[in-house]
Protein backbone atom coordinates (compact mmCIF):
# COMPACT_ATOMS: atom_id res chain seq x y z
CA UNK A 1 0.00 0.00 0.00
CA UNK A 2 1.57 3.53 -1.31
CA UNK A 3 1.62 6.32 1.66
CA UNK A 4 -0.11 9.44 0.87
CA UNK A 5 3.38 11.16 1.00
CA UNK A 6 4.84 8.58 -2.03
CA UNK A 7 1.40 9.35 -3.90
CA UNK A 8 2.04 12.71 -3.86
CA UNK A 9 5.40 12.89 -4.46
CA UNK A 10 4.59 10.73 -7.75
CA UNK A 11 1.45 13.09 -8.68
CA UNK A 12 3.96 16.01 -8.63
CA UNK A 13 7.27 14.20 -10.28
CA UNK A 14 4.06 13.22 -13.22
CA UNK A 15 3.29 16.77 -13.38
CA UNK A 16 6.51 17.72 -13.78
CA UNK A 17 6.93 15.32 -16.39
CA UNK A 18 3.88 16.51 -18.33
CA UNK A 19 5.25 20.31 -17.85
CA UNK A 20 8.35 19.27 -19.56
CA UNK A 21 6.79 17.49 -22.66
CA UNK A 22 4.74 20.36 -23.28
CA UNK A 23 7.48 22.70 -22.98
CA UNK A 24 9.30 20.02 -25.21
CA UNK A 25 6.75 19.87 -27.48
CA UNK A 26 6.27 23.54 -28.03
CA UNK A 27 9.39 24.40 -27.77
CA UNK A 28 9.39 22.22 -31.05
CA UNK A 29 7.09 23.84 -32.98
CA UNK A 30 7.49 27.40 -35.10
CA UNK A 31 6.51 30.48 -33.57
CA UNK A 32 4.32 32.79 -35.66
CA UNK A 33 3.09 35.94 -35.18
CA UNK A 34 -0.58 36.69 -36.85
CA UNK A 35 -1.10 40.52 -37.94
CA UNK A 36 -5.26 41.23 -37.94
CA UNK A 37 -6.42 43.96 -40.21
CA UNK A 38 -10.35 43.00 -40.26
CA UNK A 39 -12.08 41.55 -43.62
CA UNK A 40 -14.71 38.88 -43.93
CA UNK A 41 -12.32 36.82 -41.96
CA UNK A 42 -13.13 38.53 -39.01
CA UNK A 43 -16.79 39.29 -40.24
CA UNK A 44 -19.65 38.22 -38.84
CA UNK A 45 -23.48 37.63 -40.02
CA UNK A 46 -26.77 37.92 -39.03
CA UNK A 47 -27.70 34.13 -39.21
CA UNK A 48 -25.86 31.18 -40.96
CA UNK A 49 -27.19 30.96 -44.25
CA UNK A 50 -25.83 34.88 -44.51
CA UNK A 51 -22.72 34.36 -46.41
CA UNK A 52 -22.81 37.62 -48.54
CA UNK A 53 -24.64 39.67 -46.40
CA UNK A 54 -22.66 40.67 -43.08
CA UNK A 55 -20.43 42.85 -41.30
CA UNK A 56 -16.60 42.73 -42.07
CA UNK A 57 -13.94 43.23 -39.43
CA UNK A 58 -15.93 42.59 -36.26
CA UNK A 59 -14.26 39.69 -34.63
CA UNK A 60 -10.50 40.68 -32.66
CA UNK A 61 -7.48 38.17 -33.81
CA UNK A 62 -7.45 36.62 -29.98
CA UNK A 63 -11.19 35.70 -30.35
CA UNK A 64 -10.08 34.43 -34.02
CA UNK A 65 -7.15 32.62 -32.59
CA UNK A 66 -9.22 31.16 -29.81
CA UNK A 67 -12.18 30.06 -32.05
CA UNK A 68 -9.44 27.60 -33.84
CA UNK A 69 -7.39 25.18 -31.17
CA UNK A 70 -6.18 23.52 -33.88
CA UNK A 71 -3.60 26.35 -34.43
CA UNK A 72 -1.78 25.20 -31.23
CA UNK A 73 -0.84 21.49 -33.27
CA UNK A 74 0.97 23.35 -35.93
CA UNK A 75 2.62 26.60 -34.47
CA UNK A 76 3.00 28.47 -31.12
CA UNK A 77 0.69 31.41 -32.00
CA UNK A 78 0.43 35.13 -30.85
CA UNK A 79 -2.04 37.60 -32.56
CA UNK A 80 -1.74 41.48 -32.81
CA UNK A 81 -4.72 43.58 -33.87
CA UNK A 82 -2.75 46.31 -36.13
CA UNK A 83 -6.18 47.59 -37.78
CA UNK A 84 -9.75 46.58 -37.55
CA UNK A 85 -10.84 47.33 -41.03
CA UNK A 86 -12.75 46.22 -44.37
CA UNK A 87 -9.53 45.90 -46.93
CA UNK A 88 -11.41 48.92 -49.37
CA UNK A 89 -10.64 51.33 -46.65
CA UNK A 90 -7.42 50.71 -46.21
CA UNK A 91 -4.81 54.04 -46.18
CA UNK A 92 -0.85 54.39 -48.21
CA UNK A 93 -0.70 55.28 -44.24
CA UNK A 94 -2.36 51.60 -43.41
CA UNK A 95 0.53 49.89 -45.62
CA UNK A 96 3.09 51.76 -44.16
CA UNK A 97 2.08 50.96 -40.81
CA UNK A 98 1.47 47.45 -41.12
CA UNK A 99 4.98 46.80 -43.68
CA UNK A 100 6.84 48.40 -41.12
CA UNK A 101 5.36 46.19 -38.39
CA UNK A 102 6.26 42.96 -40.83
CA UNK A 103 9.63 44.18 -41.27
CA UNK A 104 10.22 44.39 -37.28
CA UNK A 105 8.84 41.35 -36.48
CA UNK A 106 10.64 39.63 -39.54
CA UNK A 107 13.75 40.63 -37.83
CA UNK A 108 12.95 39.06 -34.28
CA UNK A 109 15.00 36.15 -33.54
CA UNK A 110 12.06 34.25 -31.85
CA UNK A 111 10.01 34.96 -35.13
CA UNK A 112 9.96 32.20 -37.52
CA UNK A 113 6.74 33.58 -39.53
CA UNK A 114 4.12 36.16 -40.11
CA UNK A 115 0.70 35.34 -40.92
CA UNK A 116 -1.67 38.54 -41.88
CA UNK A 117 -5.78 38.14 -42.17
CA UNK A 118 -6.96 40.96 -44.70
CA UNK A 119 -10.26 41.86 -46.15
CA UNK A 120 -9.97 39.89 -50.00
CA UNK A 121 -11.19 43.45 -52.18
CA UNK A 122 -7.47 44.62 -51.45
CA UNK A 123 -5.83 42.05 -50.34
CA UNK A 124 -3.32 41.44 -53.79
CA UNK A 125 -2.15 45.17 -53.24
CA UNK A 126 -0.87 44.60 -49.71
CA UNK A 127 0.79 41.15 -50.87
CA UNK A 128 2.61 42.77 -53.27
CA UNK A 129 3.37 45.70 -51.34
CA UNK A 130 4.73 43.81 -49.15
CA UNK A 131 6.64 41.60 -51.43
CA UNK A 132 8.31 44.47 -53.31
CA UNK A 133 9.51 46.39 -49.65
CA UNK A 134 9.99 43.97 -46.73
CA UNK A 135 13.52 42.82 -46.42
CA UNK A 136 13.05 38.61 -45.27
CA UNK A 137 13.48 35.17 -46.18
CA UNK A 138 10.73 34.44 -43.14
CA UNK A 139 7.19 32.86 -44.80
CA UNK A 140 5.28 36.11 -44.75
CA UNK A 141 1.30 34.80 -45.52
CA UNK A 142 -1.95 36.95 -45.94
CA UNK A 143 -5.12 35.20 -45.37
CA UNK A 144 -8.86 35.87 -45.93
CA UNK A 145 -11.95 34.63 -46.29
CA UNK A 146 -15.16 34.74 -48.95
CA UNK A 147 -17.35 33.91 -46.47
CA UNK A 148 -17.70 35.13 -42.67
CA UNK A 149 -17.09 33.05 -40.11
CA UNK A 150 -20.71 32.52 -38.69
CA UNK A 151 -21.89 31.14 -41.98
CA UNK A 152 -22.07 27.61 -43.65
CA UNK A 153 -19.49 26.08 -45.17
CA UNK A 154 -17.28 29.40 -43.61
CA UNK A 155 -13.79 29.15 -45.27
CA UNK A 156 -11.75 31.56 -43.00
CA UNK A 157 -10.76 28.78 -40.29
CA UNK A 158 -9.39 26.39 -42.72
CA UNK A 159 -8.29 29.14 -44.72
CA UNK A 160 -5.99 30.62 -41.54
CA UNK A 161 -4.57 26.95 -40.53
CA UNK A 162 -3.02 26.96 -43.92
CA UNK A 163 -1.32 30.44 -43.63
CA UNK A 164 -0.09 29.45 -40.27
CA UNK A 165 1.18 26.15 -41.30
CA UNK A 166 2.57 27.73 -43.96
CA UNK A 167 4.20 30.76 -42.06
CA UNK A 168 5.78 27.66 -40.22
CA UNK A 169 7.20 25.68 -42.81
CA UNK A 170 10.78 25.97 -43.52
CA UNK A 171 10.17 25.15 -47.05
CA UNK A 172 8.16 28.03 -47.32
CA UNK A 173 11.15 30.29 -47.02
CA UNK A 174 12.59 32.69 -49.65
CA UNK A 175 9.20 32.26 -51.92
CA UNK A 176 8.15 36.03 -51.49
CA UNK A 177 4.74 37.05 -50.03
CA UNK A 178 2.63 34.33 -49.84
CA UNK A 179 -1.61 33.81 -50.09
CA UNK A 180 -3.37 30.95 -48.66
CA UNK A 181 -7.13 30.23 -50.03
CA UNK A 182 -9.33 27.74 -50.93
CA UNK A 183 -6.26 25.29 -50.50
CA UNK A 184 -3.74 27.19 -52.68
CA UNK A 185 -0.95 28.69 -52.37
CA UNK A 186 -0.40 31.81 -54.16
CA UNK A 187 2.32 34.30 -54.92
CA UNK A 188 1.39 37.60 -53.39
CA UNK A 189 2.40 39.11 -56.88
CA UNK A 190 0.63 37.11 -59.23
CA UNK A 191 -2.18 36.99 -57.27
CA UNK A 192 -5.79 38.77 -57.96
CA UNK A 193 -9.43 38.42 -57.02
CA UNK A 194 -11.17 36.51 -60.01
CA UNK A 195 -14.30 36.14 -58.66
CA UNK A 196 -16.36 38.40 -56.22
CA UNK A 197 -18.42 36.27 -53.83
CA UNK A 198 -16.96 32.49 -54.36
CA UNK A 199 -14.02 30.72 -52.06
CA UNK A 200 -12.04 29.92 -55.24
CA UNK A 201 -11.87 33.92 -56.06
CA UNK A 202 -8.43 33.91 -55.95
CA UNK A 203 -6.14 33.37 -59.06
CA UNK A 204 -2.65 33.51 -60.24
CA UNK A 205 -2.47 33.92 -64.28
CA UNK A 206 0.97 32.55 -64.21
CA UNK A 207 -0.60 29.48 -61.64
CA UNK A 208 -0.47 28.76 -57.86
CA UNK A 209 2.94 28.47 -56.59
CA UNK A 210 1.34 25.17 -55.19
CA UNK A 211 -0.90 23.69 -52.78
CA UNK A 212 -1.41 23.48 -48.67
CA UNK A 213 -3.03 20.16 -47.43
CA UNK A 214 -3.80 19.03 -44.17
CA UNK A 215 -0.71 21.57 -42.54
CA UNK A 216 1.55 19.97 -45.80
CA UNK A 217 3.10 22.30 -48.62
CA UNK A 218 2.90 20.93 -51.78
CA UNK A 219 4.98 23.05 -54.16
CA UNK A 220 4.75 23.20 -58.39
CA UNK A 221 6.35 26.29 -59.42
CA UNK A 222 8.66 29.59 -57.61
CA UNK A 223 8.29 33.15 -58.13
CA UNK A 224 10.96 34.78 -60.83
CA UNK A 225 10.29 38.55 -60.54
CA UNK A 226 12.71 39.96 -57.60
CA UNK A 227 10.95 40.26 -54.00
CA UNK A 228 12.05 40.40 -50.70
CA UNK A 229 15.85 39.86 -50.15
CA UNK A 230 16.05 40.80 -53.54
CA UNK A 231 14.53 44.09 -54.02
CA UNK A 232 15.83 47.28 -54.49
CA UNK A 233 12.99 48.60 -51.91
CA UNK A 234 13.00 48.50 -48.17
CA UNK A 235 10.03 49.32 -46.31
CA UNK A 236 12.76 50.48 -43.32
CA UNK A 237 13.73 53.82 -45.71
CA UNK A 238 10.14 54.33 -47.01
CA UNK A 239 8.25 57.11 -44.87
CA UNK A 240 6.00 57.81 -47.38
CA UNK A 241 4.10 56.86 -50.84
CA UNK A 242 4.12 59.50 -53.95
CA UNK A 243 0.25 59.78 -54.91
CA UNK A 244 -0.35 57.38 -58.13
CA UNK A 245 -3.99 57.41 -59.38
CA UNK A 246 -5.80 54.90 -62.09
CA UNK A 247 -8.14 55.98 -65.32
CA UNK A 248 -9.76 53.39 -67.42
CA UNK A 249 -10.46 53.21 -70.89
CA UNK A 250 -13.49 52.40 -72.64
CA UNK A 251 -15.55 52.88 -75.77
CA UNK A 252 -16.69 56.85 -75.35
CA UNK A 253 -14.11 57.96 -72.44
CA UNK A 254 -13.41 61.36 -72.33
CA UNK A 255 -10.10 63.28 -71.17
CA UNK A 256 -12.45 64.71 -67.87
CA UNK A 257 -10.51 62.16 -65.57
CA UNK A 258 -7.10 62.27 -66.73
CA UNK A 259 -7.42 66.07 -66.95
CA UNK A 260 -8.39 66.43 -63.79
CA UNK A 261 -5.92 63.81 -62.10
CA UNK A 262 -3.35 65.49 -63.93
CA UNK A 263 -4.20 69.13 -61.97
CA UNK A 264 -4.29 66.63 -58.25
CA UNK A 265 -0.35 66.79 -57.64
CA UNK A 266 -0.29 62.94 -58.91
CA UNK A 267 3.45 61.61 -59.51
CA UNK A 268 1.92 58.78 -62.28
CA UNK A 269 -0.96 57.98 -63.76
CA UNK A 270 -1.81 53.99 -64.20
CA UNK A 271 -4.19 54.21 -68.05
CA UNK A 272 -6.17 50.98 -67.54
CA UNK A 273 -7.10 50.65 -71.22
CA UNK A 274 -8.85 48.05 -73.33
CA UNK A 275 -6.66 45.40 -74.77
CA UNK A 276 -2.81 46.08 -75.02
CA UNK A 277 -3.48 48.80 -72.80
CA UNK A 278 -5.04 50.75 -75.96
CA UNK A 279 -5.33 54.45 -75.51
CA UNK A 280 -8.29 56.45 -77.51
CA UNK A 281 -6.71 58.35 -79.81
CA UNK A 282 -8.60 62.01 -78.13
CA UNK A 283 -7.17 60.73 -75.10
CA UNK A 284 -3.82 61.07 -75.87
CA UNK A 285 -3.37 64.86 -75.76
CA UNK A 286 -4.48 65.07 -72.45
CA UNK A 287 -2.33 62.00 -71.58
CA UNK A 288 0.93 64.29 -73.25
CA UNK A 289 0.00 67.43 -71.52
CA UNK A 290 0.30 65.23 -67.76
CA UNK A 291 3.84 63.67 -69.11
CA UNK A 292 4.98 67.22 -69.58
CA UNK A 293 4.22 68.44 -66.50
CA UNK A 294 6.27 65.68 -65.12
CA UNK A 295 4.03 63.12 -64.50
CA UNK A 296 4.72 59.51 -65.64
CA UNK A 297 2.38 57.79 -67.48
CA UNK A 298 1.93 54.19 -67.55
CA UNK A 299 0.35 51.93 -69.79
CA UNK A 300 -1.83 48.94 -67.86
CA UNK A 301 -4.71 47.03 -69.33
CA UNK A 302 -7.82 46.55 -67.98
CA UNK A 303 -8.18 42.62 -69.69
CA UNK A 304 -7.45 40.41 -67.00
CA UNK A 305 -5.01 37.91 -67.75
CA UNK A 306 -1.67 38.39 -70.45
CA UNK A 307 0.75 41.72 -70.64
CA UNK A 308 0.96 44.72 -72.64
CA UNK A 309 3.77 44.72 -74.95
CA UNK A 310 6.02 48.14 -75.44
CA UNK A 311 5.64 50.35 -78.77
CA UNK A 312 3.19 47.68 -80.50
CA UNK A 313 0.04 49.46 -81.07
CA UNK A 314 1.06 52.66 -78.65
CA UNK A 315 4.43 54.46 -79.68
CA UNK A 316 5.84 54.23 -75.89
CA UNK A 317 9.06 55.39 -76.94
CA UNK A 318 7.72 58.53 -78.63
CA UNK A 319 5.57 59.58 -76.29
CA UNK A 320 7.98 58.42 -73.21
CA UNK A 321 5.41 56.28 -71.42
CA UNK A 322 6.16 53.12 -69.08
CA UNK A 323 4.19 49.65 -69.63
CA UNK A 324 2.80 47.95 -67.13
CA UNK A 325 4.04 44.12 -68.35
CA UNK A 326 1.29 41.85 -66.76
CA UNK A 327 0.58 43.65 -64.03
CA UNK A 328 -3.40 44.51 -63.67
CA UNK A 329 -3.87 48.22 -63.33
CA UNK A 330 -4.54 48.09 -59.27
CA UNK A 331 -0.65 46.10 -58.72
CA UNK A 332 0.67 48.64 -61.56
CA UNK A 333 -0.15 51.58 -58.88
CA UNK A 334 1.46 49.87 -55.95
CA UNK A 335 4.89 48.93 -58.13
CA UNK A 336 4.46 52.81 -59.18
CA UNK A 337 4.65 54.01 -55.97
CA UNK A 338 7.27 52.00 -54.45
CA UNK A 339 9.32 52.80 -57.63
CA UNK A 340 9.04 56.41 -57.26
CA UNK A 341 10.39 56.40 -53.48
CA UNK A 342 13.35 56.40 -55.90
CA UNK A 343 12.97 57.37 -59.28
CA UNK A 344 11.11 58.92 -62.17
CA UNK A 345 13.18 58.33 -64.62
CA UNK A 346 11.30 56.33 -67.39
CA UNK A 347 14.13 53.94 -68.37
CA UNK A 348 14.42 53.01 -64.66
CA UNK A 349 11.04 52.94 -64.28
CA UNK A 350 10.51 50.65 -67.64
CA UNK A 351 13.42 48.46 -66.02
CA UNK A 352 11.78 48.14 -62.36
CA UNK A 353 8.35 47.19 -63.84
CA UNK A 354 9.98 44.24 -66.29
CA UNK A 355 11.78 43.23 -63.08
CA UNK A 356 9.51 43.14 -60.56
N1 LIG B 1 -15.08 44.24 -47.81
C1 LIG B 1 -14.25 43.07 -47.95
C2 LIG B 1 -12.84 43.40 -47.46
O1 LIG B 1 -12.70 43.79 -46.30
C3 LIG B 1 -14.74 41.91 -47.16
C4 LIG B 1 -13.89 40.70 -47.48
O2 LIG B 1 -14.21 40.03 -48.46
O3 LIG B 1 -12.88 40.45 -46.79
O4 LIG B 1 -11.92 43.22 -48.24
Amino acid sequence: MYCSSRLRAFAAAATLLAAAAIAHAQAALPNVVILATGGTIAGAGASAINSATYAAAKVGVDKLIAGLPELSKVANVKGEQVFQVASESLTNDNLLTLAKRVSALAKQPDVDGIVITHGTDTVEETAYFLTLTVHTNKPIVMVASMRPGTALSADGALNLYDAVSVAGSKDAMGKGVLLTMNDSIESGRDVSKNFNIKPSAFVSQWGSLGMVVEGRNYWFRAPVKRHTMNSEFDIDTITSLPPVEIAMGYEGVASTAIDALGKSGIKALIHGGPGNGSVADRIVPSLQKLRADGIVVIRSSRVPDGFVIRNAEQPDDKYDWVVAHDLRPQKARILAMVALTKTSDTKELQRIFWEY
